[in-house]
């Protein structure tokens, strides 16, 4: 049976978010704000076209793609930098390139148990964010 990531995840904890965001360049504000948020996730998984839904009572993300196809990704409400990504299997793993002005840019998702793993990857920075399934 193959992985199914569909469903509403709730935030757990993460680790280096601060890192990573510096990397990105966000600002003090918006970072401190951004530390404090417990994000839900919802994903949809129908084959190889996945959607997923980062919501917060700060700000929402949304991205929808589908496995081996490039897509152009705006990162609104982020860094806002355009990325040309693409996300590709890894046994069980789904792994995003974000290919753009940073380097080493992109993010992978796995589950274990009924957690939700996220790394959130940037010029050497690793973030890990945990979910569980609601
Ligand atoms: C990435 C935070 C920090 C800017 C706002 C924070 C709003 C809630 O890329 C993401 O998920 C992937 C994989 O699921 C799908 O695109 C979400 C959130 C990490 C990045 C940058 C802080 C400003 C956070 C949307």
């Amino acid at each position: 049976m193959p992985v199914d990531f569909s469903g509403t995840w709730n935030f757990v904890r993460s680790e280096n978010l601060e890192a990573y965001m510096l990397t990105l360049g966000i600002d003090f504000a918006t970072r401190k704000i951004a530390n404090m948020l417990k994000p839900q996730k919802f994903i949809k998984q129908e084959g190889d076209v996945f959607s997923i839904q980062t919501t917060s009572t700060f700000r929402n993300y949304s991205v929808k793609f589908k496995i081996g196809e490039e897509f152009d990704e705006d990162n609104k409400g982020l860094d806002n930098r355009k990325c040309r990504s693409v996300v590709t299997w890894d046994k069980d793993k789904i792994v995003c390139t974000q290919n753009g002005e940073k380097k080493n840019r992109g993010w992978s998702h796995w589950i274990e148990g009924d957690e939700l793993y996220l790394e959130l990857r940037c010029e050497g920075q690793t973030s890990t964010q945990v979910f569980k399934r609601a």
